[in-house]
C-alpha cells in the first residue's frame, strides 16, 4: 500500500519575524519549480509573508546539503525548505546521489540547529515524479513546507521552555 503523507498541522503558524528558505535544485527544473509553487502556497496559507521566505537555487540535488548548511550557518532561517528531484533511470548515480543527500541534509540540520525538511523526490520515473509533484497537497515541496512550518514552530517552544 502506499504511504499516506501527514496532513500538516493547521494550527503551526511561525511566530512574528520568522524567515524561511527554500533551497532548490535546478536539475530537472520542471519538476523542483513546481516542488517550489508547492513549498510557497504552503507557506501562504500559514500566513507567511512572500518577502518572509528566500529561493536559494543551486545545480542539482548533491549540492542542496552544502546550501543549507551555508543558509543555516547565516542564522537568519527559523527552518529551510529542500527541494530536489533524482530519477533513478537518469543516472548511475542515483543511490550516490540521494543518499549523500538526505544524510547529508540530517548531519547539516544536527550540526546547525535549524530544522531542513526533506523535499526530494526519488522517483523510478519522470511520471512518479510528475504525480508528486501536483497542484494540490499531493505535492512534495507543499509537505516539505509543512514539516518545516511545525518544526519551526516546535524548536521554537523546546527553546522557550529551556530558558523557563
Ligand atoms: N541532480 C539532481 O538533482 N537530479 C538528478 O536526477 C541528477 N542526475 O540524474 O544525475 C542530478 N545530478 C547532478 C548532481 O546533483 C550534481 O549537481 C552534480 O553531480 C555536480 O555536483
Amino acid at each position: 500500500m502506499a504511504g499516506r503523507a501527514p496532513s500538516p498541522r493547521r494550527s503551526a503558524r511561525p511566530r512574528a519575524g520568522a524567515r524561511f528558505a527554500v533551497v532548490a535544485g535546478r536539475f530537472n527544473e520542471p519538476i523542483t519549480k513546481r516542488l517550489l509553487d508547492g513549498a510557497l502556497r504552503a507557506f501562504s496559507a500559514a500566513g507567511v509573508a512572500e518577502s518572509a521566505v528566500d529561493v536559494h537555487w543551486v545545480p542539482g540535488a548533491f549540492e542542496l546539503p552544502q546550501a543549507a548548511r551555508c543558509a543555516a550557518e547565516t542564522g537568519s532561517y527559523d527552518a529551510i525548505v529542500c527541494l530536489g528531484c533524482v530519477i533513478r533511470g537518469e543516472t548511475p548515480h542515483f543511490e550516490y546521489i540521494s543518499a549523500a543527500v538526505a544524510h547529508g541534509l540530517m548531519h547539516a540540520s544536527g550540526e546547525t540547529g535549524v530544522p531542513m525538511a526533506f523535499g526530494v523526490l526519488t522517483t523510478d520515473s519522470w511520471e512518479q515524479a510528475e504525480a508528486r509533484a501536483g497542484d494540490g497537497r499531493d505535492n512534495k515541496g507543499f509537505e516539505a513546507a509543512a514539516a518545516a512550518l511545525e518544526m519551526a514552530e516546535l524548536f521554537g517552544s523546546l527553546r522557550a521552555a529551556s530558558r523557563r
